[in-house]
């Protein structure tokens, strides 16, 4: 059996949340990175890991998978007690709400601070724009009070067990300081959010300071 790859350019929350997956579930996967600064996931070979040449993606022998949501699935379906994407079919389509839900909106929001405050410096692409970020701290101010909501009275997201939802969403609160993800005032946020931060799997993808 070949052994899984993740083509992942670790700093970032999509790469970030595959890794976090991994090693929740207990899969040993080799990690292969792609630099994203030199437009690596444009060059010849990932593309035709990834014809979006966009990371991540999964290899495994001649299984190749791409979209972070499929592959969270993917890593998570070896996980021998099948808690962080359960087979029960109800309990899977709650978890499977949260995973659109960070892909359509969460994701979307956070990667406006993301980029508007720490990308566009590391690529020397000018000041933030403040119309942009102005909009993202309209939208969040939203999703958070949903978020925070939801967490009340629970550990994780849809119960008192991690699941792919809480990775998925959580990891694009890596850069909440750097970034000045503005979800200070959700008191369940960030008691949720430290307590994934002190995870082992957590910690191990902790991006470096
Ligand atoms: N929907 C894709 C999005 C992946 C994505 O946007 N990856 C970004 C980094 S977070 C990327 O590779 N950007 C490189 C580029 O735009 O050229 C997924 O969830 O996997």
């Amino acid at each position: 059996m070949s052994k899984i790859k993740l083509h992942v350019f670790p700093p970032s929350p999509n790469a970030r949340m595959v890794l976090i997956a991994a090693a929740e579930a207990g899969v040993d996967a080799e990690i292969c990175g792609v630099d994203l600064f030199t437009q690596q996931q444009k060059s010849a070979s990932f593309l035709a890991l990834n014809p979006n040449g966009l990371m991540p993606a999964l290899e495994e022998g001649d299984f190749v998978l791409w979209e972070s949501t499929a592959i969270l699935q993917y890593l998570a379906s070896h996980q021998r007690e099948r808690t962080l994407w359960p087979e029960d079919a109800k309990a899977q389509a709650d978890v499977s709400r949260w995973l659109c839900w960070r892909l359509a909106h969460w994701g979307p929001t956070c990667g406006i601070f993301t980029f508007q405050r720490m990308v566009k410096q590391l690529m020397g692409m000018g000041e933030p724009d403040a119309a942009a970020v102005a909009a993202g701290e309209e939208t969040i101010a939203k999703l958070g009070r949903i978020l925070d909501d939801q967490l009340r009275g629970k550990s994780f997201i849809t119960g008192d067990r991690i699941t792919l939802a809480d990775i998925a969403i959580g990891a694009w609160l890596t850069y909440r300081d750097q970034a000045a993800i503005p979800v200070d005032s959700f008191s369940e946020i960030m008691r949720w959010r430290e307590s994934l931060e002190a995870r082992d799997a957590w910690m191990r993808y902790a991006p470096e300071t």
